[in-house]
């Protein structure tokens, strides 16, 4: 028996230079905690590579691949344009994430979404037998579990989706709104972060298709479809440990015994509109206007990192970003001072670690996150046990680290005053939330979400076995 695991990408990055084509494993989350799974046994992971392949070297590619346990599903430029920017991140992400008015209902995006989704479930089948469990990720592949299905009416499929599912007033608005809930009922067993989104996909199934709800249990053609939240963790080993790698430590000692040091802000995130850095600075900005004696005393390390730059509401963020912090700066700075510190760019996990460990203060504020493992990794990586995190109670995360500072995204004078509390939080207050937020992270890694998502499809397979005998 096997694992097959489905994502829309590979956790490998390929980089063509000279001609010649680099494979760099990925240290994301999702492949850390599956690593365990894919690279053992005759286990494998099928999704697209990350960049187009000419057909003449796709064999050389899938072959190469193959040694790694990943089997690739090559994707043309006008697929990745229609499918994957399209329809996925100008129509699923957008009205997942409630931005409606951004959403793009073209025919031809669904089109291509269709199609190329029959493409990953066809490049899957080839490697079902009998026994093997089946785990499709993601908003981008929400068909794939019924195509499967319609082929292999006994295969054994899981399907996890990492961002947040609307409420059903939100997610009726999509053109093809049964088609896309059709394709998850394919699954056996279908999870997201947190138990809000179980209810509102519950409650939208049940309105739009014929289908009975059931406390967690849909029932379709006489087959149940579990549905339950897992809240994914993160590797928390690896980030407790980075900064006692020497060279990490050495610098964060430097950076921490700086005479007069000020308050220390961080943020990280994806550029992206779900996260709420625009209105995150009009909080800041706010913060100096009323506050003059923090000049020189707070300093926010803003990093955004490039990511889907090509898609039109995603320029005019990062322009209005870039207008933002350079008027903020432009006014208040001093000759000495910089009230932000701004990244446009992505940095290797030694660097956010020193990121991690030198901040007083982390906030993460996003409008809609699925669950946000930004925050877990700044809890993850305070071993003194010090720190404040200001959490929004819009991410997935906000309903475990209910130590944290909670607030509303959109309410700045919230986000301002959060900050002005943790600039004065006493250190026996800090430890006290941050030990507490420690032990939930901790004890909820990565490694033990795959563990319970994976238990949890070989036990709903044996009650449906069950029931079917009967
Ligand atoms: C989606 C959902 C859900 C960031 N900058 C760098 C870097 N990162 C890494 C972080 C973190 C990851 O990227 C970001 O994860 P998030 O969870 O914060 O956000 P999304 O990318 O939007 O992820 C989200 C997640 O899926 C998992 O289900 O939590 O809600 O939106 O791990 O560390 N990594 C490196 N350099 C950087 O500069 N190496």
């Amino acid at each position: 028996m096997k694992t097959i695991i489905i994502s829309n990408r590979l956790p490998v990055k390929i980089i063509e230079e000279n001609n010649e084509y680099k494979y760099i494993p990925s240290e994301g989350g999702l492949a850390t905690g599956l690593g365990d799974i894919y690279k053992n046994g005759n286990s494998i992971w099928i999704g697209w590579p990350g960049l187009e392949i000419p057909e003449d070297r796709q064999l050389e590619v899938a072959n190469k691949l193959a040694e790694l346990h990943l089997y690739p599903v090559f994707l043309t430029q006008e697929e990745i344009n229609l499918f994957y920017e399209g329809f996925s991140n100008e129509v699923l992400w957008p009205v997942f994430h409630y931005v409606v008015t951004y959403a793009k209902y073209e025919q031809s995006y669904w089109d291509s979404y269709k199609a190329v989704n029959e493409k990953f479930a066809n490049n899957t089948i080839k490697f079902i037998e009998q026994g093997d469990q089946i785990w499709v990720q993601d908003y981008q592949l929400l068909l794939v579990p019924h195509l499967i299905r319609a082929y292999k009416q006994d295969a054994i499929i899981g399907f996890f989706q990492h961002i947040p599912f609307p409420s059903y007033e939100i997610f009726r608005l999509i053109p093809w709104r049964n088609e896309l809930l059709t394709g998850l009922t394919g699954a056996d067993l279908i999870g997201f972060h947190t138990y809000d989104d179980v209810r509102h996909f519950l409650h939208t199934t049940a309105r739009l298709l014929p289908i009975t709800a059931s406390a967690n249990i849909l029932t379709c053609n006489e087959r149940q479809i579990v549905v339950e939240a897992f809240p994914m963790g993160i590797d928390f080993d690896k980030f407790s440990s980075l900064p006692k790698q020497p060279a990490v430590f050495k610098e964060i000692e430097r950076l921490n015994n700086v005479p007069d040091k000020a308050t220390h802000v961080l943020s990280i995130d994806r550029l992206d509109y779900s996260k709420g850095i625009l209105e995150r600075l009009q909080a800041y900005s706010l913060l100096l206007e009323n506050n003059p004696e923090y000049v020189g005393k707070i300093v926010w390390t803003m990093v955004v990192v490039p990511s889907r730059d090509t898609v039109p509401q995603y320029r005019d963020l990062k322009e209005q970003i870039d207008r933002t912090v350079g008027d903020i700066n432009s006014r208040h700075r001093t000759a000495t001072w910089n009230p932000i510190n701004y990244f446009y760019r992505s940095f290797p996990i030694e660097e956010l670690s020193i990121f991690y460990a030198t901040a007083d203060i982390c906030l993460v504020t996003p409008m809609r996150d699925g669950m946000n493992l930004v925050s877990k990794e700044y809890v993850a990586s305070r071993n003194n046990d010090d720190g404040v995190l200001i959490l929004s109670e819009m991410a997935g995360s906000s309903k475990e680290l209910t130590d944290a500072l909670i607030v509303n995204p959109n309410n700045l004078g919230d986000i301002m005053n959060a900050i002005e509390h943790a600039m004065q939080m006493p250190q026996e207050e800090q430890r006290e939330r941050m030990i507490a937020m420690r032990a939930v992270v901790k004890k909820f890694s990565v490694k033990r979400w795959v563990d319970n998502f994976m238990l949890k499809l070989a036990e709903v397979k044996q009650l449906q076995d069950s029931l079917k005998t009967k």
